[in-house]
């Protein structure tokens, strides 16, 4: 392999956190998010997914499934600090590393791997090095291509080692919706078109793809046939967070939407990992593809996740038709001005002697 690339996420990641510092909930269903059945879940252990509790359900929904289920409010200070743990330890490996969300990280492991007598041991070191300083487990996937060691990190969860020596073989009979980026509403697509698993595309021609799947199609039939060699995007700071949600029906209740919206401000919050704001953005799509962003500077800085949600919430009911239904909402931070706590300490250090 000309690059050895590994994708590293952790295993049920807020729920993992709470199980570390309180071990009774081990082997119990446990949900974090969605509590008295309002709000969205953002985890579930393994055991609560057994009863089909997922990420972003709604709380009434999970309830129903996993009544017994113990529901945790998010604490995302622990998961920030859990998160930098881990990511010290993932950085020793490579200068080439790129931290993509709050318990993810791609490694350039090309120079490391040479220490090793295959890429399986070298995935055990350091999984048993995060195992042993965190008490924490991942999974990882490891191969020459950025995207496959993330499709090849889901392969074996939890705690999981999957090596892809041979792209194309690998890839043959995973279902599309293994690509990062074919979500609901281009799965619908790929499969009116005959592609229900990568390899489908093997063999589809180069004018169909376009006609039908875009520029992006074509980056797919090149992964499905093992040409893949997407490298690490090395981040330099961001310039701004964002998420958002396309809903799988329209939305029309403002109330549902406010659930959705607050759930976008904690994980935009999370994304943040205490970096400072100064301008926080909501989008709107309604159903007919018209959108509106609105925006709000404060006028000084604030890393808070109560602001982003006053703030977001502000802008969303002063703006929202409601005569509409809606499509997709987003959150966005920008004007950022990284963390602070340095700053604030030698601050307080002069006010106290001055
Ligand atoms: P994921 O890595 O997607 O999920 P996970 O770590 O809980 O489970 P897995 O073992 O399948 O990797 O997300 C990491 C954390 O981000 C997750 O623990 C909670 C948070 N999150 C949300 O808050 N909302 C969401 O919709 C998703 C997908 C994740
Ligand atoms: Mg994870």
């Amino acid at each position: 392999m000309e690059q050895i690339i590994a994708h590293i996420d952790m295993d049920c990641f807020f729920c993992a956190c709470e199980e570390k510092y309180n071990p009774k909930l081990k082997g119990k269903p446990v949900i974090v998010g969605g509590r008295d059945g309002r709000g969205v879940v953002a985890t579930a252990n393994y055991e609560a997914r057994k009863y089909g509790v997922h990420s972003a359900m709604p709380g009434s929904k999970a309830k129903m499934l996993c009544p017994n289920g113990i529901y945790l409010p998010s604490n995302h200070t622990m998961y920030r600090d859990e998160s930098c743990e881990v990511m010290k330890i993932l950085k020793k490996y490579t200068h080439n590393f790129e931290q993509v969300s709050i318990d993810e990280a791609y490694l350039d492991l090309t120079k490391f791997a040479r220490r090793f007598n295959s890429l399986k041991e070298m995935g055990e070191y350091i999984k048993k090095e995060v195992f042993e300083k965190t008490k924490l487990t991942c999974s990882m996937g490891i191969s020459s291509s950025r995207i496959v060691s993330k499709i090849a990190s889901d392969y074996k969860k939890p705690s999981g080692i999957t090596v892809v020596e041979n792209q194309k073989l690998f890839l043959r009979n995973l279902p599309i919706t293994k690509i990062p980026g074919i979500g609901k509403k281009s799965k619908e697509v790929y499969f009116k078109n005959g592609v229900h698993k990568i390899g489908d595309l093997v063999n589809k021609n180069k004018f169909f793809i376009l006609d039908h799947f875009g520029k992006q199609g074509i980056k797919y039939q090149k992964l499905a046939m093992g040409m893949d060699k997407s490298k690490i995007q090395k981040r330099v700071g961001h310039k701004s967070y964002s998420r958002e949600t396309t809903f799988s029906q329209n939305k029309y209740k403002p109330l549902e939407l406010k659930t959705d919206l607050l759930a976008l401000c904690d994980r935009v919050y999370t994304d943040l990992k205490g970096e400072y704001y100064k301008t926080v953005s909501i989008k709107i799509r309604y159903y007919d593809f018209t959108s509106i962003t609105r925006d709000y500077s404060l006028k000084t800085p604030d890393n808070s996740l109560n602001k982003i949600k006053e703030k977001a919430l502000e802008l969303f009911f002063k703006n929202i038709d409601s005569e509409k239904s809606v499509r997709l909402i987003g959150v966005k931070l920008a004007n950022l001005s990284g963390r602070k706590e340095k700053q604030t300490k030698l601050k307080q250090f002069f006010l106290k002697f001055t």
